[in-house]
């Protein structure tokens, strides 16, 4: 028999919060998921608003956080989530660095590592947004293979299944404002 479609695709979202410090940037948005059983590869747009909006800004680091516990902040979502025991940055959920125009991060990433199917679902785990740049690896410490130096905990987001509708509007929107630059005002969608 044949399967359907819409029964062999996953959809994830995240409602990303800022963390509970007066003295960072308030830090919110959304992250979505999408992915194809079984041979898909994770898809995810990133939506983040709230970050400084000078010029000389650094990236941020976004990661895929162990636990899905929010219950002190993002201080209760444990380490990257390192469910094959490497040294960072080869963790499944290390997005690397992101970079926010006039206070925004809006990023689309194809062919992720990590996945929504299986023992090693991300589902339920957690997204973090630090405040600092990711050295990938190469600072030459421990925490460099740990955690990428990536500085404190400005965001994050608990991982949950979404409906399908959610990931196909937003990236219908994210379409048309990298098409039609200046011709459409991207944040003037409801979304
Ligand atoms: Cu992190
Ligand atoms: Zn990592």
């Amino acid at each position: 028999m044949c399967i359907p479609e819409y029964a062999r695709q996953r959809t994830a979202s995240a409602a990303c919060v800022s963390n509970l410090d007066a003295d960072k940037p308030q830090v919110t948005g959304q992250v979505l998921f999408r992915q194809s059983y079984p041979n898909g590869k994770l898809e995810a747009l990133f939506d983040l608003n709230g970050f400084p909006s000078g010029s000389n800004q650094s990236g941020r680091a976004i990661h895929i956080h162990k636990l899905g516990d929010l219950s002190n902040s993002c201080d209760s979502t444990g380490g990257h989530y390192n469910p094959f025991n490497v040294n960072h940055p080869r963790h499944p959920g290390d997005f690397g660095n992101f970079y926010s125009k006039e206070g925004k991060i809006r990023k689309y990433k194809p062919n992720l590592l990590a996945t929504l199917f299986g023992p090693y679902s991300i589902m339920g785990r957690s997204i973090v947004i630090h405040e600092q740049e990711d050295d990938m690896g190469k600072g030459n410490n421990k925490a460099s293979l740990e955690n990428g130096n990536a500085g404190r905990r400005l965001a994050c987001c608990v991982i949950g299944t979404c409906n399908k509708n959610l990931w196909e509007c937003s990236a219908v929107f994210f379409y048309i404002s990298e098409k039609y630059k200046g011709f459409y005002n991207f944040n003037s969608f409801v979304w």
